[in-house]
């Protein structure tokens, strides 16, 4: 269903310049938008400078889904409490969820350690949004997978908490130094005691870091009875078996630019959404309004945490 169209599309199309906005452009969608079971995103940071919100409201434009699962870390409240930063494409992308809940698709928003200041909202669907704390979502061939932010982990691992959020750039960085310091070392015959073995401990610790981040919630997760877990805060998109349970982290919109996505046949992938693809696209001001299909039915009052079941 999603034809030859939308990927010659996504290939012949040159990069929209950001933020030209046209007030009269109707907003562009592409032909087909790949239709989906479930989406998941997290670690947004809306009201960061990092944000990489066109983005975002791109890869939407490209993919609806029946669900759409907010795992945390969306709008970020810690920086937005030192230094206000907000721009148009931070409101379009609440709007496009907002839009989105009204029209049918079940948001499920499960607050972050940086927007924990929605946590006492728990348990309440504000508008057409259910907030929780967790969530069940059960694939196709009937997985029960537990979805979470993932921060509780920062409470069980001794590791610095900074680690959680260094993301990829940070790391692969750190690899690049030390590999390059190890190499500078060895033609200067610098003494071994130095920043190589720092790097190298911090190195072996960002990477236990991760490991130990997965191995807390999967066992957390088997713990609970479910057969795998969804999560985020580590910025870091991955799908893997970890101790015969699924581990699936959906990345980040700062760095990665990640969403976890179910497609109707019930298979797991990870999407990129390095470029936006819609040619020309007016990013869509907020106060324009997209027609709204007479809703069928009220939403319904979600169970906790059995958000997703059907
Ligand atoms: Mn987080």
């Amino acid at each position: 269903m999603f034809g030859a169209s939308f990927f010659t599309t996504e290939r012949s199309a040159p990069i929209a310049a950001k933020g030209q906005a046209s007030p009269t452009a109707a907003e562009a969608q592409p032909a087909e938008p790949r239709r989906l079971r479930a989406i998941f995103v997290s670690d947004i940071h809306l009201g960061t400078p990092g944000c990489k919100a066109e983005h975002l409201l791109d890869f939407l434009r490209h993919h609806e889904s029946d669900v759409l699962y907010l795992v945390g870390d969306i709008i970020d409240g810690w920086a937005l409490k030192s230094r206000f930063f907000w721009r148009q494409s931070h409101n379009d992308v609440i709007q496009k969820v907002l839009r989105r809940a009204r029209k049918g698709t079940r948001v499920i928003f499960i607050p972050g350690n940086h927007d924990e200041a929605a946590r006492p909202f728990v348990g309440l669907n504000l508008g057409d949004i259910a907030i929780r704390d967790e969530a069940l979502h059960v694939t196709l061939d009937g997985r029960r997978l537990w979805v979470v932010h993932g921060d509780f982990a920062d409470g069980v691992l001794h590791h610095a908490k900074w680690l959680a959020h260094v993301g990829d750039t940070l790391y692969t960085f750190v690899l690049w130094l030390n590999r390059h310091y190890n190499a500078l070392r060895a033609r200067l015959g610098f003494p071994y005691w130095s920043l190589s073995q720092y790097l190298k401990h911090k190195v072996k610790n960002a990477v236990s870091f991760i490991t130990d981040f997965e191995q807390v919630l999967v066992r957390e997760a088997q713990r609970r009875g479910y057969d795998g877990v969804v999560c985020g805060h580590i910025h870091k998109a991955e799908i893997r078996t970890v101790d015969g349970l699924l581990y699936c982290n959906d990345g980040d919109w700062v760095e990665s630019l990640t969403a976890l996505v179910e497609d109707l046949d019930g298979r797991l992938e990870i999407v990129e959404w390095k470029q936006i693809r819609a040619p020309g696209a007016a990013v869509p001001r907020w106060s324009e309004e997209e027609p709204i299909a007479p809703a069928a039915a009220p939403p319904a009052l979600l169970p906790v945490p059995a958000a997703a079941e059907a």
